[in-house]
């Protein structure tokens, strides 16, 4: 239901082009080092904005990564602190590069502002201020500031929807086999053990067969649930297609990964599972296979290709076991 609703916002890409979306309140942080023109901007934004104040730069910086500003209105008014340092700054931080920065400056002074605009700021306005042009320019900004989150926001979706397996919520195939290639190399450049599991649920045909495909949708996604359980936050649990998962484990020796694939086994074998779409509780049972990363190029098919072959012995073995 998550992830149906997720595909609709996703949908909703075209709502990110609409013009006639009303405006949201913006929120401005306004850096100004003088009480007095503190009070006349604020009072001048107040209509469009929500407005902080902060008179000290620094203060400001740690202020701006604090929140969540849609502006940050800077003011060049301060004793002894060139303005563009705090730019600067907040153009290099994570979490305030994002935000439109707006620079009140005095006429005549066009290097500075050429400088300004060079680090990163987005506009600039001059004094003595004219409201109507501080609200308009502001306005703009907030604006392109919502429009731009929108999108951002929209773009991690899609990119989640596209590697996550919409069945289950685990990562799918397509996003194993990228990370996977990572994760060694990971490994292989620090000298780590990495290993990996892959596990396929036994008879699963039976349960479609005997219960209906959504009762097997129903084990498909407990399946999930207790490989979740079962694995720590470093390890990469996928649906690798069908009845299929795949656990990556990075820094785990074959000793560890048998001990986890065993864990795995057990979790699935000694609870019954739960189906809601045919009311009843299955005894489910599932086969692994695992195979570790060899120290000298080793590639992800390879690695692949030697877990499965121990699964397919797992199978042949008499299934609900582990062979490394
Ligand atoms: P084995 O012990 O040898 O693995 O036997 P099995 O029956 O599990 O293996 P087989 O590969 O013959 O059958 C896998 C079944 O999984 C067949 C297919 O219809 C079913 N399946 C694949 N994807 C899905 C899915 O998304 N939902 C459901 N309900 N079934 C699926
Ligand atoms: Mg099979
Ligand atoms: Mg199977
Ligand atoms: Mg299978």
């Amino acid at each position: 239901l998550r992830l149906r609703a997720q595909t609709a916002q996703t949908i909703g890409l075209q709502e990110l082009a609409r013009v006639d979306r009303p405006d949201e309140p913006g929120s401005v942080l306004l850096v100004d080092g003088r009480a007095s023109s503190q009070e006349r901007l604020t009072r001048a934004l107040k209509p469009i904005a929500d407005v902080a104040v902060i008179s000290d730069p620094q203060a400001a910086l740690f202020e701006a990564a604090e929140s969540s500003f849609d502006l940050i209105i800077v003011n060049a008014n301060f004793d002894d602190y060139d303005p563009l340092r705090l730019c600067s700054q907040l153009r290099s931080l994570e979490r305030t590069r994002f935000i439109p920065i707006l620079l009140v400056t005095e006429q005549g002074n066009d290097e500075r502002i050429v400088r300004a605009l060079e680090l990163g700021v987005t506009d600039y306005i001059m004094r003595p201020v004219d409201p109507n042009e501080l609200v308009a320019r502001s306005l703009t900004q907030i604006r392109r500031k919502h429009c731009n989150d929108r999108l951002r926001a929209s773009v991690q979706q899609t990119i989640e929807l596209a590697v996550t397996d919409d069945l289950t919520g685990l990562h799918n195939r397509r996003y194993l086999e990228n990370h996977l290639k990572l994760l060694i190399d990971r490994a292989t450049t620090r000298g780590r053990p990495l290993s990996i599991c892959i596990t396929d649920i036994d008879r699963f045909k039976r349960v479609n067969d005997t219960h209906g495909h959504d009762a097997g949708d129903d084990v498909l996604r407990e399946f999930a649930n207790r490989v979740r359980a079962t694995v720590r936050g470093a390890d990469l649990a996928c649906r690798f297609g069908g009845e299929e998962f795949v656990v990556v484990m990075p820094d785990t020796t074959p000793e560890m990964a048998a001990i986890v694939a065993e864990r795995l086994r057990l979790a699935v074998e000694s609870r019954g599972f739960d189906i809601p779409q045919a009311a009843t509780v299955l005894n489910v049972t599932a086969s692994l296979g695992i195979a570790t990363l060899r120290p000298h190029g080793d590639t992800a098919e390879a690695l692949l290709k030697r877990a499965d072959m121990a699964l397919y012995q797992a199978k042949n073995g008499g299934r609900n076991r582990v062979v490394a």
